[in-house]
C-alpha cells in the first residue's frame, strides 16, 4: 500500500484550538489528511537569508508536516509575484490587475524547483503525490526532471479561465505543457475542466481521446471534475459547541426584531465585496419598509496585504461602508457592520447560525466553502436562506439557493427582499436539499474520489511514516 504525500504552498496543520488559519485550501487539506495521517509538504511560512533545503518535521493534530523556509526574494517573486499578482487575477478574469513580469516567472520556476529538490529525497517508490493549486503548477515537471516516477496528481482550487483569457498569459503554452507531467489534473467543476480541454484543443494540437482524457503536446492526460466540500461532520459538531451557541445567542441578542444578513470572506477583490455593498445599498434605497428590519454583518479578515490591489480594496470598502451608514443610520441602528477581524471557526459557526440570510456573492470563485458552511450551520426547523453568486463553482451543486448575478445591484436587492419574505416551509424545503448536498458531497468524498482516481484503486492507504 502507498503513502499519500500532499504538497501545497503553505502547510497549516490544525492546532485543535479552533484558531486555524483562514482560507479554503487550508481547511480542506487539514481535514483530508487527518484521517490518513499523511505527510503534508510545503513552505513553513518563514523566511531565511539563504535557502538551505533544510526540512522541519513536525507532527500536529495527526498530521506530519514537512516544511522548508524560503528566501525573501522567493516570497516577492513567487508567492506575492507570479502566484498572486499574475495567476490569481488572471484566473479570476481580472486581466486588468494581472502583472506580467519576467522576474516573477523566474522566481516561480525557481521555487518549484526548490520544492522538487527538497521533496524528491523523501519519496518512496509507491508513494502517491497530490499537488495543490496555482502556486505549484509546474511541480510535476520539476519532479520528473529529477527522475521521480511516482503517480502525481494536481488539483486546481481556483477557476480555470476561458481560452481567450488564458492566452493573455505570456508563455501560457509552457505552463500548460508542464501540466502534462501529472497523471491526473482535477478541477472544481466540469465547466473549468472543459475550459482546460478547450485550451488544449485550440493551442496544443489537442484531441479528446475519450471523456476525461485529453491529448496535447503529443502526450495524454487524465482530467476530471472533483467539487470540493467541507468537513460536514466536523462542522456539525462545531455548530453544537458551547462557543458556537454562545456566539449565536450574542448575535441574536444584538439583532432583536431584526434579521441578520451575513457575509464572510477573505478580503479579496474576487469575492465581490464592493458589488455586495452596492447591492445592499440598493436594497436599503428601494425597500424603505424593510430598511430598519435588517442588519448586515460583513466579516472580511485581511489577506495578502503585501499586494497593492488588496490594500486598495480595503480603503474602497472603508469609504463605501461609511457612505452607506452615513446615509441610512439612525440613533439606535446602523445598517452595516464591517469587520476586518479573524474569528475562530466555532464562533463563525455561531454567527452563520444566527443569520437569516447568507450573502455569498463572489465575482468568480473556484468553489466557495462559505456557502456550504452557512448551510451546515442552520437550524433545520427554522433555516436561513442562502443567496449565492452564479459565478461561484458552488452554484453548480447548490441550485436551491437564490442564485444571483453579483454585478447587478438590482438582482442582489431583489434576492434580499425575497429571502427576507420567504415563508418557513419554502426555507425548509430549499435548505433540506442544500444540506443534503453539503453532507453527501463533503471533503472526505472529495479526497477519496481524487485519490482513488489517481491511484486507480479503491483501497485505503496506510498511514504515512514520519520521515
Ligand atoms: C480557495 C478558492 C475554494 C473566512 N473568514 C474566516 C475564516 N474563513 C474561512 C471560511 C472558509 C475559508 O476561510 C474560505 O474558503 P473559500 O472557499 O470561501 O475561499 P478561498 O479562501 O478563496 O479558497 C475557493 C477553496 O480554495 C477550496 O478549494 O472553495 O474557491 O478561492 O472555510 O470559513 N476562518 C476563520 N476565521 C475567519 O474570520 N477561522
Amino acid at each position: 500500500m502507498s503513502r499519500l504525500i500532499v504538497v501545497s504552498n503553505r502547510v497549516n496543520p490544525p492546532t485543535g484550538g479552533g484558531e486555524e488559519s483562514v482560507g479554503g485550501l487550508a481547511m480542506a487539506l487539514a481535514a483530508s489528511l487527518r484521517e490518513y495521517s499523511g505527510i503534508w509538504f510545503g513552505w513553513s511560512g518563514k523566511t531565511i537569508e539563504k535557502f538551505t533545503g533544510h526540512l522541519n518535521i513536525e507532527k500536529t493534530g495527526g498530521v506530519t508536516a514537512a516544511t522548508v523556509d524560503l528566501e525573501e526574494i522567493d516570497l516577492d517573486e513567487y508567492y506575492n509575484g507570479y502566484a498572486n499578482k499574475t495567476l490569481w487575477p488572471l484566473f479570476h478574469y481580472r486581466n486588468d490587475l494581472a502583472a506580467f513580469d519576467r522576474a516573477f516567472d523566474q522566481g516561480y520556476s525557481r521555487v518549484n524547483r526548490r520544492f522538487a529538490e527538497t521533496l524528491a529525497p523523501l519519496l518512496q517508490p509507491d508513494d502517491i503525490i497530490w499537488v495543490h493549486d496555482y502556486h505549484l503548477i509546474p511541480l510535476a515537471r520539476e519532479l520528473r526532471a529529477l527522475g521521480v516516477k511516482n503517480r502525481i496528481g494536481f488539483f486546481l482550487h481556483i477557476p480555470w479561465p476561458a481560452h481567450q483569457v488564458m492566452i493573455n498569459l505570456p508563455r501560457h503554452r509552457q505552463l500548460v505543457e508542464s501540466m502534462f507531467d501529472y497523471d491526473l489534473v482535477g478541477f472544481q467543476t466540469a465547466e473549468y475542466q472543459h475550459a482546460f480541454e478547450e485550451y488544449v484543443l485550440s493551442e496544443a494540437e489537442g484531441t479528446m481521446v475519450r471523456p476525461g482524457c485529453v491529448k496535447g503536446f503529443g502526450r495524454m492526460l487524465e482530467v476530471g471534475a472533483f467539487p470540493i466540500g467541507i468537513d460536514a461532520a466536523d462542522f456539525a459538531r462545531m455548530v453544537k459547541s458551547s462557543r458556537a451557541r454562545r456566539m449565536r445567542d450574542l448575535m441574536k441578542a444584538h439583532t432583536v426584531f431584526r434579521h441578520l444578513i451575513v457575509g464572510v470572506d477573505r478580503l479579496d477583490y474576487s469575492k465581490g465585496l464592493e458589488e455586495r455593498f452596492l447591492g445592499f445599498e440598493h436594497f436599503l434605497t428601494s425597500n424603505p419598509d424593510l430598511r430598519r428590519e435588517v442588519l448586515m454583518l460583513q466579516i472580511a479578515p485581511v489577506s495578502r496585504e503585501a499586494v497593492e490591489a488588496y490594500q486598495e480594496i480595503r480603503a474602497r470598502l472603508d469609504s463605501l461602508s461609511g457612505r452607506i451608514n452615513g446615509e441610512f443610520a439612525d440613533v439606535d441602528w446602523a445598517p452595516l457592520r464591517w469587520v476586518n477581524r479573524n474569528y475562530r471557526r466555532d464562533e463563525l459557526a455561531g454567527i452563520y447560525g444566527a443569520a437569516r440570510v447568507g450573502l455569498v456573492t463572489p465575482l468568480r470563485d473556484g468553489m466557495n466553502l462559505v456557502a456550504k458552511e452557512y448551510v451546515a450551520a442552520q437550524n433545520p426547523d427554522d433555516p436561513g436562506v442562502l443567496i449565492l453568486s452564479r459565478f461561484a463553482g458552488a452554484a453548480r451543486q447548490m441550485g436551491e439557493a437564490l442564485l444571483v448575478n453579483p454585478n447587478s445591484p438590482e438582482e442582489v436587492a431583489d434576492a434580499l427582499r425575497r429571502a427576507l419574505g420567504m415563508d418557513r416551509p419554502e426555507r425548509i424545503r430549499r435548505w433540506s436539499a442544500l444540506f443534503d448536498t453539503v453532507e453527501r458531497e463533503d471533503v472526505v468524498g472529495w479526497r477519496d474520489a481524487f485519490v482513488s482516481a489517481l491511484s486507480g484503486m479503491n483501497t485505503k492507504m496506510r498511514p504515512a511514516l514520519v520521515v
